[in-house]
């Protein structure tokens, strides 16, 4: 039946792009394109969309390719003291995956228009924003496994609904990031498991872990929906699918009762079962913290931003090398054609 509706779609706007699109107000395009949405018709990078909804897209898409790359860094800071091979072998693979995860999301985010070195030149001036957990730092190896558990759990929670988002190439790149999260998210808990269970000294350290990561984990999904500014044009276009608040809920339900089997402490003393709603409450969460991590003034910030602007110089060589190569391949090919 979708596929029905996508191609009468498809067709229509194909007769109106050949005919009388310039005949058409914007107030057409645009129901076009909102009954793309409603039935659940993805849009993709060449046909018409507001202008508003492409600016919502690209602030995202960024937002969340920075992400991956900056999120880099605070494991990468226990690369070279992983406890064991196996161990190390894991966090490297996690630590690639994000990565690439960045990779797709730059590049879904060319689609719309956006040269990259505009969007990273963004990051690097401290005009774009970035997730605010990545701003924390990796005390003790604890700290790896508490991202692992939380930060990817968090991520897994908001970024599965957005394998079904309106934009095309958007949602593909989530369908394929989504199967690394859930890896990255296991291996997190593992390692929680493990110091759970491993001496007092590591049982503290994994206590210790969560006490620092519980409450910025919570802060991922955003300020509540009563402060969300773009959670009810978003969810009208169908990128975001649920609000933050309602993420959040799933989140510290799926979370708490993770928490115990590790036989930790949640660090937040307002925390309880409703048994009516069959919900977990949690007490408030201290937005003058998430706030002052969002304009740039949380523990390491400025660290993050500096590491990146210095791989981003360091790299300069390898990008003039593919150049090269690529002008090479080229004059090679047009004498070859000549
Ligand atoms: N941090 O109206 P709202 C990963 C900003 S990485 C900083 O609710 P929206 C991983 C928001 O941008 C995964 N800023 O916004 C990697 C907006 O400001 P602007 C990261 C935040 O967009 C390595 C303002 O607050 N995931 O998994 O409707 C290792 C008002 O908010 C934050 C994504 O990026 C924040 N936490 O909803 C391990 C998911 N929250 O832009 C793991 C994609 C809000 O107007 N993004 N703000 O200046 C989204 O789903 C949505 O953008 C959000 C916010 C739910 C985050």
């Amino acid at each position: 039946m979708i596929l029905v509706i996508a191609i009468a779609l498809w067709a229509v706007e194909i007769y109106i792009r050949n005919h009388t699109r310039e005949l058409m107000s914007e107030k057409d395009l645009e129901k076009i394109f909102q009954d793309k949405v409603d039935n659940e018709v993805k849009i993709e990078p060449k046909d018409w969309m507001p202008d508003a909804y492409r600016k919502t897209l690209v602030r995202q898409i960024s937002q969340h390719a920075h992400s991956e790359v900056v999120g880099m860094l605070p494991e990468a800071n226990w690369i070279t003291r992983a406890p064991s091979l196996t161990r190390k072998v894991a966090l490297l693979a996690k630590i690639q995956d994000e990565a690439g995860h960045g990779l797709y999301l730059y590049s879904a985010c060319e689609t719309l228009g956006v040269e990259r070195d505009e969007t990273i030149e963004d990051l690097h001036s401290g005009k774009a924003k970035y997730s605010s957990i990545f701003n924390y730092p990796t005390l003790t190896w604890a700290d790896i496994g508490a991202i692992g558990w939380l930060v990817d759990g968090a991520a897994i929670m908001n970024q599965v609904p957005l394998c079904r988002c309106s934009f095309g190439p958007y949602s593909r790149a989530m369908i394929r990031v989504c199967k690394e999260e859930s890896f990255h998210q296991r291996q997190g808990y593992s390692i929680m498991l493990k110091m759970a269970q491993g001496t007092a000294e590591q049982k503290r350290m994994a206590q210790d872990a969560i006490n620092r990561w519980w409450w910025p984990a919570l802060m991922m999904f955003g300020p509540n929906d009563s402060d969300s500014e773009h959670s009810a044009q978003s969810m009208k276009w169908k990128i975001k699918r649920f609000s933050n608040d309602e993420l959040r809920q799933r989140f510290l339900d799926m979370t708490v009762p993770q928490c115990h089997l590790l036989g930790c402490e949640v660090p937040d003393p307002d925390l309880k079962f409703n048994e009516e709603t069959g919900h977990w409450e949690m007490g408030e969460i201290d937005w003058d913290e998430f706030w002052n991590v969002v304009k740039g003034n949380g523990k390491c910030n400025r660290e993050r931003l500096r590491a990146r602007k210095g791989a981003y110089d360091n790299g300069e060589w390898v990008r003039e090398a593919a150049l090269a190569y690529a002008e090479k391949k080229r004059k090679r090919k047009a004498a070859a054609a000549a």
